[in-house]
């Protein structure tokens, strides 16, 4: 495992240099999902993949932006999900983005999830590593080492509310929850980069993130691979709690690696909101 951390460690700082001087523009090809790829998304796919290629117990890759898994080492033990360069759309604007990483055993259910580790780029570079044992948080420096700042911990109840999903679509009791929340008092906090968005919830004691299952979409947009599943295991590891609605995400299984899912991540007071609104649906 700690192979894969250093992996992505030398993956991440190559993709911050990319991020800062390379064209954002978009390429000619779509995703397995039929977003058009920017070349930033391309460009960010291949520094991972060469990075995992040098790492003997990766056995299989399954990335955002391929349309199937990939094999690297026959005899290697990890299969990792990932998302590349999620929130791509937002480097145009100069907002933070993110690269997101499941590591999973046998198969990619979120049972057999064994560690997480997201990397979000914003004026510093930061990454969290989510295991067995803690969830930590770390930063680059100036000599492109990435040292420990500290562990992350959820509050019970949390302040910040980031709903996803066009609003036109909710449902009648989605709707309710999240307007009840903010007469409570709970503050917007939505950049629409799911990486930054979940990463300021973790680090500001707690909230609720959101992303709906919508009349015009009812599985949601995030995928479970790649998104989903890796926040949902940082989120319990914090002390919080994720779910679709009514089920726990990680006892989630997809049916192809690119499924989505709703998904709600937050600190236990909002996600028993969620359960109390969600139960009759
Ligand atoms: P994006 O499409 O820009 O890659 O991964 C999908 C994602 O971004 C998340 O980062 C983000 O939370 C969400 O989509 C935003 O979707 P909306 O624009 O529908 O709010």
């Amino acid at each position: 495992m700690t192979e894969i951390y250093e992996a992505i460690k030398r993956a991440a700082i190559r993709i911050r240099f990319a991020i800062e001087n390379d064209e954002t523009g978009y390429s000619h090809n779509q995703n397995a999902t039929g977003d058009v790829q920017l070349k930033l998304d391309i460009k960010s796919d291949l520094i991972i993949e060469e990075e995992f290629a040098k790492v003997l117990s990766v056995k299989e890759i399954a990335s955002e932006e391929k349309q199937h898994t990939e094999t690297i080492y026959e005899n290697g033990r990890y299969l990792i999900g990932y998302d590349p360069l999620d929130g791509s759309s937002l480097v145009d604007v100069d907002l933070s983005v993110g690269s997101i990483f499941g590591i999973y055993e046998e198969d990619y259910s979120g049972k057999n999830l064994k560690s997480a580790v997201y990397v979000v780029y914003g004026p510093r570079v930061e990454m969290v590593i989510a295991n067995e044992e803690e969830v930590a948080l770390y930063r680059l420096d100036a000599k492109h080492h990435f040292h420990f700042i500290q562990t992350i911990e959820l509050d019970p109840k949390g302040r910040l509310n980031a709903p996803g999903g066009t609003q036109k679509h909710w449902y009648p009791h989605h709707k309710e929850m999240i307007d009840a929340l903010f007469q409570e008092g709970y503050r917007l906090r939505y950049s629409g980069g799911m990486v930054p968005d979940l990463h300021q919830i973790l680090l500001k004691g707690g909230g609720l993130f959101s992303y709906p299952g919508t009349s015009d979409n009812p599985a949601g947009k995030l995928r479970m691979v790649f998104e989903v599943f890796p926040f949902a295991y940082v989120f319990e590891k914090a002390g919080g709690e994720a779910i679709d609605g009514k089920r726990r995400l990680l006892d989630l299984a997809p049916s192809h690696i690119h499924d989505t899912t709703p998904c709600f991540f937050g600190s236990k007071a909002e996600i028993s909101k969620v359960k109390e609104s969600y139960a009759d649906e």
